[in-house]
């Protein structure tokens, strides 16, 4: 008898470790919301690829949490799409009250959004955004216009090539791009060839680097093999510009504005990270455009508003602007809008 006790104990044993390790998600809050049955957000983040990530993810823990009336279970898809529909097929097992997805890529989220909507579970898309068959398979997105992003700062470029003499025929961009299908890359690849087509611009190569500063270091060191002309380099976050300016410091080259005689204009994307301002203040990012990441009061307004039986915005745009130290461009006008450049101390 106490052999079959014993087996019994170390199977239940083995049970609960099987269960507790094989949940990748972190319960952000502790039991006692269960006996004050606060709604439950199940939140899909996509990864922390980047100094925005991280700041997203602060956001929304710091904004969707218990002192504001919510549990928050919180899903690290470490860019996998794979990974992001397990979770929500987690949520829809806990039968969570929202889900709040921040997609890896647009693609492919309608069979798991028409899962959560059978659920009756309200969807939230934040950041980057879906692209399904059927508007109604989310509630609100809440995130920036990627390709406005991308006007703004190659209206800044322009500006500046024209301010300082420069000729279209003199410019050799590279792209650093972000993940391919993610709506960041889209928008802001889709900026930069439209601005090439514009001003005459020499769009020399484009290759991925994952929103990263390892794969951006990576690709700036094959670009430089490759090509002995570039003097922009455009890239589609600030983690790869860092990488970027890493690999071209390394090969003996100069970061800077001066590309007529031989510095390299690297350019980037979200003013979030303390490298990436501390780089822009040096002069060796030339022009930031600013990606906000604090998705976390809005998203916790449209939930509260749900929580009201209220009927958010479907689409909310976060305000953004230019970043930059050079004072060669104050301003920029685009679309007959005249936009003023941060300057940076
Ligand atoms: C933009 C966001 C992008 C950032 C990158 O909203 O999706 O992903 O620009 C991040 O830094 O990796």
């Amino acid at each position: 008898m106490r052999i079959f006790k014993k087996a019994a104990v170390l199977l239940m044993t083995a049970a609960l470790f099987i269960m507790l390790s094989s949940c990748a998600q972190e319960i952000v809050q502790t039991g006692e919301d269960e006996a004050r049955g606060l709604p439950v957000v199940g939140f899909s983040q996509l990864g922390a690829e980047s100094d925005w990530r991280s700041a997203n993810t602060l956001s929304m823990k710091e904004n969707i949490s218990e002192e504001n009336g919510y549990t928050l279970i919180f899903d690290d898809g470490q860019q996998k799409q794979n990974n992001q529909i397990m979770a929500i097929r987690k949520f829809i097992q806990q039968e969570v009250d929202y889900i709040v997805l921040a997609p890896v890529t647009e693609e492919g989220w309608d069979t798991v959004l028409e899962e959560a909507k059978e659920a009756g579970i309200p969807v939230i898309i934040v950041d980057r955004m879906v692209n399904v068959n059927d508007e109604n398979l989310f509630t609100a997105w809440v995130g920036s216009d990627f390709e406005l992003e991308a006007e703004k700062l190659t209206a800044w470029m322009n500006e500046f090539f024209t301010v300082s003499g420069i000729d279209k025929s003199n410019i050799n961009i590279v792209n650093i791009q972000g993940n391919i299908g993610a709506s960041a890359q889209i928008g802001r690849t889709t900026g930069l060839r439209n601005a090439c087509a514009q001003y005459g611009w020499n769009l020399l190569d484009e290759v991925s680097g994952e929103f990263t500063q390892a794969k951006g270091r990576e690709v700036m060191e094959m670009f430089l093999k490759k090509y002995d002309n570039i003097n922009i380099v455009y890239c589609e976050n600030d983690n790869e510009a860092i990488g970027a300016i890493e690999a071209i410091e390394s090969a003996g080259k100069e970061v800077g504005t001066d590309i007529m005689n031989g510095q390299i204009m690297v350019v980037s994307f979200d003013g979030v990270g303390k490298t990436a301002l501390e780089l822009a203040k040096q002069g060796k990012i030339s022009c930031i455009a600013e990606c906000n990441p604090m998705h976390g009061p809005r998203v916790k307004a449209i939930i509260d508003a749900l929580e009201l039986g209220l009927n958010p915005e479907k689409l909310e745009y976060v305000p953004e602007e230019l970043f930059s130290a050079d004072k060669t461009v104050s301003s920029y006008i685009l679309d007959g809008k005249v936009y003023k450049v941060t300057e940076l101390e």
